[in-house]
C-alpha cells in the first residue's frame, strides 16, 4: 500500500512563488518565442493589434482570482466590492467613449456578445437578414455550421457584382419579402463605409430590429473616422481587440429598452463568471480609446489603408471595390494565377502574416481562396506610415511574383526583419 506523503510545507511554498521560467520552462519558452514573432515579422492581419503595456498588466493581474457572477452592487459572490470599481469604470467608460445608453463588458468574446444580444431580443426560429460570410459577414452572423445558422432562419445579403459593395436595395427587396426579427449589420471583410441610416431605414419598414456588429471598426468609430452605429442601432455588438486595441474580449451595447434582457442573456444565459482581469484591462481599453493620442492612431491606420491598397494597386494587385475607407484591403490575387492560401503561405515564409480570404463571388472553396485580407492596425501601433506603406507593397509584391526562388525570399525576409527592426515592439517586456 502507498501512503501519500505530503509535500513539505517549505516546497509547497516555493512552488506557489516560483516564477514561470522555472516553473514550466516550456511555455516560458513559447511566450518568448510568440513575443520575438510578432517582434520580427509584419502583421498585417487586419483583426490583430498589439495592447499597450497597460492592458497586458491589467490582463496579468490578480484581479483573475476573482468570481464575481452578477453586476456591480448585485453579486451572487462576496468579496466583489474592490472589482465592482473595474467593472464599474469599464461600463461607464463604454457607455461614454460610443455615446450609448447601456453597456455590458461581460462578454468574453465578440462571438459570446453576438449569441447575448441574439438571446436577448430573438426566440429560436426568429429570421435573421445578415450579410453572409461568403460575402464579407461573420460565422455567428448566420453560417449554417455555426449556433447562428443552426437556432435562427437566415437570409443572407451581399454585395453588387459591380461595385463590390453592400447592395441596399437588395437588403430592402430581401427584408420586404422575408420580414426579419432582425436586421443585421457588420462584417469581417469590406473595406468600405457601412450606412447606418440606410439600414435603420430598411430595418424600420418592416418592423425589424437593427443590430450592428462594429467589432472591426470599433477603434475608428470612437475616434469618429466611422460613422457611428450606435445612434441608429438597437444593439451594437463588438470585440475590444481589433481595431480598438484592448484585451481580447466582447461588449455589448443597446438603447435602455433592451438593457435588462442583454444583461439577463449574458448571465445566467450564456456565461457565468465574468473574467475580471479581462474586464480592468477593457476599462483601460476604452480610457485609451478617448485619448487625441489614440484618435491621431486611427486616423493613421486609415492613411495607412489607403496608402497600402494605391502602392499595391499600382503593383497590378486587383484591389476588391476598388479601395478602402477603414483599416483593411481585400486583395484578389486571380489576376495573379494565385490562390489565397498559396499567397498567405509563401507571405508567412517571408516574415509578412496575412489571412487567406474570399472574395466576393469567390469559385475557391474556403480553405482555399481567390484573396488575402490585409490590415494595418498593428504595423501603424508600431508607428509605420505611409512610405513603409511603399516598402511593404513592394515586398509583398516581390515575395509572390519570385516565390518559386529562394534567394529572392531570403532577401525579402531580410527585408522584414530590417524593417521591422526600425519600429521596435515591446522593448520595455
Ligand atoms: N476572427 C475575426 C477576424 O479575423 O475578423 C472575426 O472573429
Amino acid at each position: 500500500m502507498t501512503i501519500a506523503v505530503s509535500p513539505a510545507p517549505q516546497a509547497v511554498e516555493i512552488q506557489r512563488r516560483a516564477p514561470l521560467h522555472e516553473v514550466d520552462s516550456e511555455i516560458w519558452q513559447v511566450i518568448q518565442d510568440e513575443t520575438g514573432r510578432q517582434r520580427q515579422n509584419l502583421e498585417l492581419i487586419a483583426s490583430e493589434n498589439f495592447t499597450s503595456r497597460a492592458i497586458l498588466e491589467a490582463t496579468g493581474s490578480t484581479l483573475t482570482n476573482k468570481y464575481a457572477e452578477g453586476l456591480p452592487g448585485r453579486r451572487y459572490y462576496g468579496g466583489c466590492a474592490v472589482v465592482d470599481r473595474a467593472e464599474t469604470l469599464a461600463i461607464q467608460r463604454a457607455k461614454a467613449l460610443f455615446g450609448a445608453e447601456h453597456a455590458n463588458v461581460q462578454a468574453h468574446s465578440g462571438s459570446q456578445a453576438n449569441m447575448a444580444a441574439y438571446f436577448a431580443v430573438l426566440q429560436p426560429g426568429d429570421i435573421i437578414l445578415g450579410m453572409s460570410l461568403d460575402q464579407g459577414g461573420h460565422l455567428t452572423h448566420g453560417s449554417p455550421r455555426n449556433f447562428s445558422g443552426k437556432l435562427y432562419r437566415i437570409v443572407g445579403y451581399g454585395v453588387r457584382r459591380d461595385t463590390e459593395t453592400i447592395d441596399y436595395d437588395e437588403v430592402a427587396h430581401l427584408a420586404a419579402e422575408h420580414r426579419p426579427r432582425l436586421l443585421l449589420a457588420g462584417a469581417t471583410a469590406y473595406p468600405r463605409i457601412i450606412d447606418f441610416p440606410r439600414l435603420r431605414a430598411i430595418a424600420d419598414s418592416v418592423g425589424a430590429l437593427l443590430m450592428v456588429d462594429m467589432a472591426h471598426i470599433a477603434g475608428l468609430v470612437a475616434a469618429g473616422l466611422h460613422p457611428s452605429p450606435v445612434p441608429y442601432a438597437d444593439i451594437v455588438t463588438s470585440t475590444t481587440h481589433k481595431t480598438l486595441r484592448g484585451p481580447r474580449g466582447g461588449f455589448i451595447l443597446c438603447r435602455a429598452a433592451y438593457a435588462e434582457a442583454v444583461d439577463k442573456a449574458v448571465m445566467p444565459g450564456i456565461q457565468g463568471g465574468p473574467l475580471m482581469h479581462v474586464i480592468a484591462a477593457k476599462a483601460v481599453c476604452f480610457r485609451e480609446a478617448a485619448t487625441p493620442v489614440f484618435a491621431a492612431y486611427q486616423t493613421q491606420i486609415v492613411a495607412n489603408a489607403r496608402a497600402l491598397a494605391a502602392a499595391l494597386a499600382e503593383r497590378g494587385f486587383r484591389i476588391v471595390s476598388g479601395g478602402t475607407d477603414n483599416h483593411m484591403m481585400l486583395v484578389d490575387l486571380t489576376p495573379r494565377g494565385l490562390t489565397g492560401r498559396e499567397a498567405e503561405t509563401v507571405l508567412d515564409q517571408a516574415g509578412i502574416t496575412v489571412n487567406k480570404n474570399l472574395v466576393p463571388f469567390d469559385t475557391q472553396k474556403p480553405l482555399v481562396t481567390s484573396g488575402v485580407r490585409i490590415g494595418t492596425p498593428a504595423v501603424t501601433t508600431r508607428g509605420m506610415q505611409e512610405p513603409e506603406m511603399g516598402t511593404i507593397a513592394e515586398l509583398i509584391d516581390r515575395a509572390l511574383t519570385h516565390r518559386h526562388d529562394p534567394a529572392i525570399q531570403a532577401e525579402v525576409r531580410a527585408a522584414v526583419h530590417d524593417l521591422t527592426a526600425r519600429f521596435p515592439l515591446y522593448e520595455e517586456l
